[in-house]
């Protein structure tokens, strides 16, 4: 690929067949806005009010011009018919109204300086995202620490990601998403990948696990639901949710009882077997088979064609991650890896597949509660001190760790009073949603940048309308650590600023003139000097080097080094070394099936629509393709609640009732549901879900709650959406945060 310039609208030839008259603007490399796969793409403006285009952008190594419909038709949210042009600023009729930037700024920074100075600092939060660029991410951070000086920030990754970041900290010293990248999943032997569903969360990646089956690999499915990804599969694993710590137990208990230890990588690149081995022994087949439902030949199944290829890698998505127990879910899966020794050497190893456009970058440059950039840790003094610098603030003005993403919204109202909200739409997608709405609606002060007026902007006293992906230039990092650059490539409609406009204004109305550059490649110099030496180090990638390397992998500690595709190959990122073995145990998830509420229900995503849908439910075509929400559930139990398929159906958790369409399938368990997120109302999974928190991640358990099931009318009555009763099972205390050790 050529270098194109390292910044402002770099153009590409048009695509070949198509004019490329002086008339038409050229076309510009840029990258999908939506999942961590970060397609490339290239989109060319529309001109003369026609709108963009969404064109494929075949040298981009990780999709090769493959994109989903999601990526194909993102270009319709650039219209200004789908989005917000001008702020909006709540009416003493209680009305939002449009206004001009001036005043719905002054009231943004008035709103947040007054819940300052009557309650404290930490009674203003800031909630962001994992879809805003490192820039962005970086600058609410900092805003967060040096403007307003709280500690309470957190954002939506913690509901994505945040277990697999704990477990991999704990094994590794190092979190990473994938720590290699994509192309080794097709040179592998045998993948297990657990709880993903990959062939309609990211498509174009499938293409490598078909690779994988070609040169004579074997795939692994461990799924509830037999997905279009399970369909891939040489062998599906259907274990009750919330069970996978069970099962990755299970199978190591047979590697050593079937004596396919790797005692010499055991004992030259590991600590902690000793310790582990006895929880392992615990967990015999029989007894795993009772707890999953996974048969004990299956098991063994699976521990052959694992053990008996020579290189193999286990990956995890959400499925075992968004529960109660995550973090240690990650850590069986692990272990397994490490005791058969398949980490730190090429082909093999443990693999978490982010989610969000910026997973990766989101969670790196200091907009968790916790952190700092560059992956530094707020409770470390020497962090503090390098970052501090950076800032030109002192080390002890920096706010410490604040509470994690369900914490901070149960807070809102009470110790919180106002807060800035970036980037999620915690009405859809939050845990116990209901009780969040009501949380959010008892602010004395809510500010929303968004690019629509999702539900959750819908309820702010000012909503501030930013410019989004291919308007602005930024970087992501995708889910293989690779840092990108996504480039603008068509002007924003009059009326929108970006996210780092709003913050630099915001700072500047609230004291601080400087420290907030708004041209993101500044920002990046900043981000560069912040993140330099600490563990995610992106001191040496330019914008100039993404362009001209198809992205470069952190860290990446000078710009003559290379980037690392590859960690751990000679060493993990510990102390001494060595990677270490987390002992765990199985435990029942926080709410398990009872007479009242006889049945799982777990959650997720489907092909067409994206997260809470802000944006794609404004895709005509990915509108006609999933309409609305659904239950999905095995024929068996339909017959038993006597409804036919599209027939209504009443779910009701401890938390809430739903209602939506029967989607009768034998692809799903029997004692299972299954209902897509990605709708606000009345069929709101969201409504029914348990913000059970995992200890060390605080991530909620999403996958896994007890509901009742019946055909709508038969029902007991209830406000469809309102909180039934107040039996919460969350775990909402002081616990330790995100400290792995
Ligand atoms: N189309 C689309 N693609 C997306 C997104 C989207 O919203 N829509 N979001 C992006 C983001 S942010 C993310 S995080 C990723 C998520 O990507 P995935 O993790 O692939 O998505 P999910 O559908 O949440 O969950 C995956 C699977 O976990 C299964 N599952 C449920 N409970 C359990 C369990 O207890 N154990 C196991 N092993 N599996 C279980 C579900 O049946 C589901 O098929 O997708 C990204 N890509
Ligand atoms: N039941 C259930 N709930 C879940 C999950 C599940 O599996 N089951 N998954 C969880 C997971 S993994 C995730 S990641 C969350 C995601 O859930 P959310 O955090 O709600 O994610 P999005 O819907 O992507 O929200 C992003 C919002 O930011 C806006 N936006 C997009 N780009 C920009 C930008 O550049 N700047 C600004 N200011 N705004 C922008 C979008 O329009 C949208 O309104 O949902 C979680 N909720
Ligand atoms: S797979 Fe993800 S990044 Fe690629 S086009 Fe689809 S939504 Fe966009
Ligand atoms: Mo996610």
């Amino acid at each position: 690929m050529s270098a194109p310039p390292a910044t402002g609208p770099s153009t590409s030839p048009a695509a070949p067949g198509e004019p490329a008259g002086p008339a038409r603007r050229q076309a510009v490399d840029t990258h999908c806005p939506y999942c961590s796969l970060q397609c490339g793409m290239r989109v060319r403006p529309g001109g003369a009010g026609a709108p963009a285009e969404v064109l494929e952008r075949p040298d981009f190594p990780v999709n090769q011009g493959a994109l989903c419909g999601k990526g194909r038709t993102a270009a319709e949210v650039l219209s200004p018919a789908a989005r917000l042009t001008s702020p909006l600023v709540r009416g003493t009729d209680g009305v939002l109204r449009p206004a001009e930037w001036s005043e719905a700024l002054d009231r943004v920074a008035d709103g947040l300086l007054r819940a300052g100075a009557a309650y404290g600092r930490d009674a203003v939060g800031v909630f962001g995202g994992g879809g805003l660029t490192n820039e962005k991410a970086y600058a609410l951070g900092k805003f967060a620490r040096v403007v307003l000086r709280t500690s309470q920030i957190d954002y939506n990754g913690r509901f994505c990601m945040a277990s697999a970041a704990v477990a991999h900290q704990r094994a590794f010293g190092l979190d990473r998403g994938l720590p290699f990248p994509l192309e080794d999943v097709a040179r592998t032997g045998c993948v297990i990948l657990v709880g993903s569903n990959l062939a309609d969360t990211m498509p174009p990646a499938l293409r490598y696990l078909t690779e994988l089956r070609e040169n004579g690999g074997r795939l692994i499915v461990v799924d509830p639901r037999r997905t279009r990804t399970a369909e891939q599969a040489d062998l599906h694993l259907q274990p009750r949710p919330g069970t996978d710590l069970a099962l990755a137990l299970g199978l190591l208990h047979l590697v050593v009882a079937e004596g396919r230890l790797d005692e010499e990588f055991i004992a030259s690149r590991t600590s902690g077997w000793q310790r582990t081995l006895p929880g392992v022994m615990a967990h015999w087949p029989e007894l795993v088979e009772r707890i999953t439902g996974v048969p004990v030949p299956q098991l063994r199944e699976a521990v052959a064609m694992f053990c008996d290829a020579a290189d193999s890698m286990v990956l995890t998505a959400r499925g075992p991650e968004q529960q109660a127990k995550g973090t240690d879910t990650v850590s069986a899966w692990i272990n397994l890896c490490l005791a058969t020794g398949r980490s730190g050497r090429p082909r093999s190893g443990y693999g978490c597949l982010t989610g969000q456009g910026n997973g990766q970058g989101g969670r790196e440059h200091g907009q968790k509660a916790d952190q700092l950039p560059g992956y530094r840790k707020l409770d470390d003094p020497a962090a503090r001190a390098h970052v501090a610098a950076v800032w030109g603030v002192g080390p002890d003005d920096l706010p410490g760790p604040g509470r994690s993403a369900y914490e901070l919204l149960d807070a809102l109202g009470r110790d919180v009073r106002a807060l800035l909200l970036m980037g999620s739409n915690p009405v859809v997608s939050a845990p116990r949603a209901a009780h969040v709405t009501e949380r959010l609606r008892a602010l004395d002060f809510l500010a929303v940048c968004d690019v629509v007026l999702s539900e959750t902007a819908a309820l702010a006293d000012v909503v501030l309308p930013v410019t989004q992906w291919a308007e602005e230039t930024g970087t992501t990092t995708n889910l293989e650590g690779r840092v990108i650059l996504r480039r603008r490539a068509v002007d924003p409609p009059p009326g929108v600023r970006s996210d780092l406009e709003v913050l630099a204004e915001l700072a500047r109305r609230l004291g601080r003139d400087d420290g907030f550059p708004t041209d993101p490649e500044e920002v990046f110099a900043e981000l560069r000097r912040a993140s330099a030496a600490g563990p995610a180090d992106y001191a040496g990638i330019s914008y100039a080097r993404i362009a001209a390397e198809d992205g470069v992998f952190w860290p990446c500690p000078a710009e003559d080094a290379p980037g690392t595709p590859r960690l751990f190959l000679d060493r993990f990122a510990t102390p001494d070394g060595r990677a270490r073995f987390t002992p765990v145990q199985h435990r029942p998830s926080a709410e398990e099936p009872s007479p009242e509420y006889p049945y799982y229900l777990t959650t997720g995503r489907v092909l067409a629509q994206y997260q809470s849908g802000a944006q794609t439910r404004r895709v005509r075509e990915l509108n006609a393709a999933e309409p609305g929400p659904f239950v999905q559930l095995h024929p068996r139990l339909a017959a038993r609640l006597g409804v036919a398929d599209g027939e209504l159906l009443a779910v009701t958790s401890r938390r809430g009732r739903a209602v939506a369409p029967a989607r009768i399938s034998a692809a799903i368990r029997q004692d299972t549901v299954f209902m897509p997120f990605h709708w606000p109302g009345e069929g709101r999974a969201n409504t029914l879900t348990n913000p059970a928190l995992d200890p060390a991640s605080r991530m909620p358990e999403f996958k896994v709650c007890a509901v009742r099931v019946e055909a709508e009318g038969s029902a007991a009555s209830g406000e469809v959406g309102a909180e039934v009763g107040a039996e919460v099972g969350a775990e909402v205390g002081d616990g330790a945060r995100d400290d792995p050790s």
